[in-house]
């Protein structure tokens, strides 16, 4: 007989490296299992709400090729070929590996190497500790966030703004360059229900009919890149019709006069052929913000993954202060709110104890710095031995042909700690079982709201799976590393960093579930000034000066345009490369996670390129065509779909497939360049031209979906 299972409902958060770091409701069978996922109803920015994908999370949780073993690789590099070993066995081996490669090259030749597959403070951040306590290479994190947060910290000083919440309160929601449909539901949520409560207007900016500019008033789609132009004909109308709120930037802003005046030259009529919107488009646009003063741009990190991101985005944030709708409630310009929380991480980094003299070696420059590139390894040893967590560079990291000529270098130790056997856990010479987030403790911190949330341990997990925590202590014993955090738990961890940061005690959040970190609304709006000395906006900040939270070295200072501008400093098309490809997202897949689950795979389908029917036309493309895409970083093979919400000359592909999935073995991000982005780094994900062409091998490669094993729901 089967007997019903015990259902309890439980608190979580989302750990997954999403802007929404969403409050769940999660279903725990037995207390053993977990069931239905939800949206928790009772935290505010949630709502009730979460993505599907979150939501059939038992399939990943509960998924049988989950790793539960610790593996020590016994064929060559990349074959798959493993046999288990124990944990002790396991960290021995990580551990005198590291020692090696310190005794041969100093401690730089070891470079940790993590992100944000989870968002966890304690889990993702503990790797530091290792880092720093033990003098390893550093990472300056440059695969996300860096044009994004530079481009919006120039302006306004700091990285924070009104409470997204608000967006509810607006007149007008302005969707900028972020899939908010697909990868940060609950800005939908809010956005909606001022729609429904108060008429408001949503305008969504995006270079192709996704399923978010579907729910737009106003759909602008536009050419990669040109943002920087759309955000200067649209002041340069509300500068002319009278709805620039000249009173306010007198006060509030550095030099409105010097912006009117070059903004003069910059109209629609320049501004439609750069963006490919017509005149009527912006000026509709322009009119429907200068008539709605409540105004909330909504800024995404999609449309700053261009080598001018960083610029493209400080001239969005300019319009708000143009408008002098930051002081309304539900107006002004929004982006990520990193520097609400102040959470002292010294404990659970080691933060205070940093060599600052130790490189930092540029994260989406793995290709360059695993293959001896002198300029990526600042001239200092090679890099010998890694510990990977939360990242699959195998995958996501651009530039792959030269970051899997990395991970193959025989001369190179690799451990990666892992749920899945990843593409990168493949190349490893130790694969180490990880938990999953309802199998471990941590907190979390929204950047698209205002939450610390906990998400606590709900059930064991699986075999051998050790949380992270684990392997950063066991290595630093074995390293004779001491620590005070090494003998202390994950929970008393949490703990200790939030009475450091004033922000109550760990049971205090097991009972709430969160804190609500929101500052007061004059702080949030800027009432009482900006965040520079002078307390104005910068219409032209100084770029040299803008620090980005992350400490890395200064990227490339190149000629920046004094004040919001379009800077054609992009991967433009040219006659051998006629298209401009952006990488966009995949609904079902987060980065390179959930493409291991039969529900994702199955929505997802198989790597594809959209591209415009005018276009397939001059080159003899059918819908569902075999076709390669190339330039100078490698070749793709995909399959062609025609869809008439492109603009010409742009190609979409969506999601970060295995390179497996692909003909040939080579996926999306062979294309993709690592750069640095001026002025402070940053991969510009979106930014690439390519040559598109039907694929002469394509006989038989049709059903090439993927070669991902099909699991058994
Ligand atoms: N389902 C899903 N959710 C995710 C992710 C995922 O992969 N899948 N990734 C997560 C991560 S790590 C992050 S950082 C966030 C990022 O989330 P977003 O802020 O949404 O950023 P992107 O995912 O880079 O791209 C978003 C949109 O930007 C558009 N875009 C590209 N270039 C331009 C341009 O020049 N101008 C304009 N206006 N638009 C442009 C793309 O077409 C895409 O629709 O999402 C997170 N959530
Ligand atoms: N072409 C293209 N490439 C991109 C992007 C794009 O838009 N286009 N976006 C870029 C962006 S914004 C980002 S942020 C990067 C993200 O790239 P990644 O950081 O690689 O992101 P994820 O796919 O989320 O990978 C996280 C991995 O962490 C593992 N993991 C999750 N939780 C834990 C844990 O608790 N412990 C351990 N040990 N492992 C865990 C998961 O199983 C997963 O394999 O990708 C970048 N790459
Ligand atoms: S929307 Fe983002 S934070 Fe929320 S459940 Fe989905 S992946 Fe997690
Ligand atoms: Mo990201």
């Amino acid at each position: 007989m089967n007997k019903q299972p015990d259902i309890t409902r439980l608190k979580s958060t989302c750990p997954h490296d999403c802007p929404s770091v969403c409050a769940l409701d999660v279903e725990v069978l037995d207390g053993a299992m977990i069931g239905r996922v939800r949206g928790h109803k009772g935290q505010s920015y949630t709502a009730g709400v979460i993505c599907a994908k979150v939501g059939r999370y038992a399939e990943r949780n509960h998924h049988p090729g989950r790793l539960l073993k610790p593996l020590r690789r016994v064929g060559a590099k990349g074959d798959g070929d493993f046999r288990e070993i124990s944990w002790e066995a396991a960290l021995d081996e990580v551990a005198e590996a590291f020692i090696r490669a310190e005794g041969k090259y100093g401690s730089e030749a070891v470079w940790p190497y993590f992100y944000a597959g989870t968002m966890g403070q304690i889990q993702r951040d503990g790797i530091h500790r290792l880092r720093h306590l033990k003098r390893y290479s550093g990472q300056f994190d440059t695969i996300c966030t860096n044009m994004a947060w530079t481009g919006y910290i120039a302006g306004t000083g700091k990285l924070a703004g009104p409470d997204p919440r608000e967006m509810a309160k607006s007149d007008c929601v302005v969707i900028w360059g972020t899939n908010a449909v697909s990868t940060q539901v609950n800005v939908m949520t809010h956005a909606t229900k001022a729609r429904k409560d108060r008429g408001a207007k949503i305008v969504v900016i995006d270079v192709y009919m996704n399923d978010t500019m579907k729910q737009a008033d106003l759909a602008l789609c536009l050419k990669p890149g040109s943002d920087g132009a759309l955000a200067c004909a649209v002041m340069h109308c509300l500068f002319r019709d009278g709805h620039a709120d000249r009173g306010y930037m007198a006060k509030y802003a550095d030099c409105p006069d010097e912006l009117e005046a070059h903004l003069k030259t910059r109209g629609p009529e320049w501004a439609a052929p750069i963006t490919g919107l017509s005149v009527e488009q912006i000026e509709a646009f322009a009119k429907l913000l200068g008539e709605r003063k409540r105004t909330f741009l909504r800024l995404g990190y999609g449309f700053t993954r261009s080598r001018n991101g960083a610029v493209n985005m400080h001239a969005a944030s300019c319009i708000a202060t143009v408008m002098g709708s930051w002081p309304l409630e539900g107006g002004g310009a929004f982006h990520n709110n990193g520097a609400i929380y102040n959470l002292n991480n010294n404990i659970t980094t080691a933060a205070d104890r940093r060599d600052p003299s130790i490189r930092l070696i540029d994260q989406s420059r793995i290709g360059q710095a695993l293959t001896g590139d002198a300029d990526a390894l600042f001239g200092g040893p090679p890099v010998t031995a890694m510990l990977v967590q939360n990242t699959n560079p195998v995958s996501v990291a651009p530039e792959q042909a030269l970051v899997k000529q990395g991970f193959a270098r025989d001369d190179l130790f690799v451990c990666v700690h892992e749920q899945f056997m990843t593409e990168t856990a493949r190349m490893a010479d130790i694969v180490l079982p990880a938990t999953m987030f309802t199998e471990h403790d941590d907190i979390y911190r929204g950047g698209g709201h205002q939450y610390i949330s906990l998400g606590p341990k709900l059930i064991d997990g699986p075999g051998e799976t050790r949380e992270n925590h684990y392997v950063h202590c066991e290595l630093m014993k074995r390293l004779g590393v001491e620590d005070r955090a090494n003998d202390m738990s994950a929970r008393e961890l949490i703990d200790a960093m939030l009475k450091a940061s004033k922000r109550g005690t760990f049971d205090e959040i097991l009972e709430k579930g969160w804190i609500d970190c929101q500052p007061d609304f004059d702080t949030a709006h800027y009432v009482g000034g900006f965040h520079y000395h002078d307390g104005k906006f910068r219409f032209a900040p100084d770029w040299t000066a803008v620090k980005a939270p992350n400490n890395g070295p200064m990227g490339p200072y190149q000629a920046i345009p004094k004040l919001p501008d379009f800077w054609d400093v992009t991967e433009n098309a040219d006659a051998a490369h006629p298209f401009r490809l952006v990488t966009a997202p995949a609904r079902s897949f987060l980065n390179s996670t959930f493409n291991e689950t039969p529900g994702s795979v199955s929505r997802e389908g198989r790597p594809e390129v959209l591209l415009h029917p005018d276009d397939a036309e001059t080159l003899g493309i059918a819908d569902a065509d075999a076709v390669i895409l190339g330039n100078a970083r490698g070749q793709v093979r995909l399959h062609a779909k025609i869809f008439d919400g492109v603009c010409r000359g742009t190609l979409i592909s969506e999601g970060i497939w295995p390179n497996d999935a692909f003909a040939d073995g080579a996926g999306i991000n062979t294309l993709t360049r690592a750069d640095p982005v001026a002025p402070h780094g940053g991969a510009a994900f979106h930014d690439n031209h390519v040559w598109l062409r039907p694929d002469p091998a394509a006989g038989g490669l049709d059903e090439t979906r993927s070669n991902i094993e099909a699991v058994p729901a």
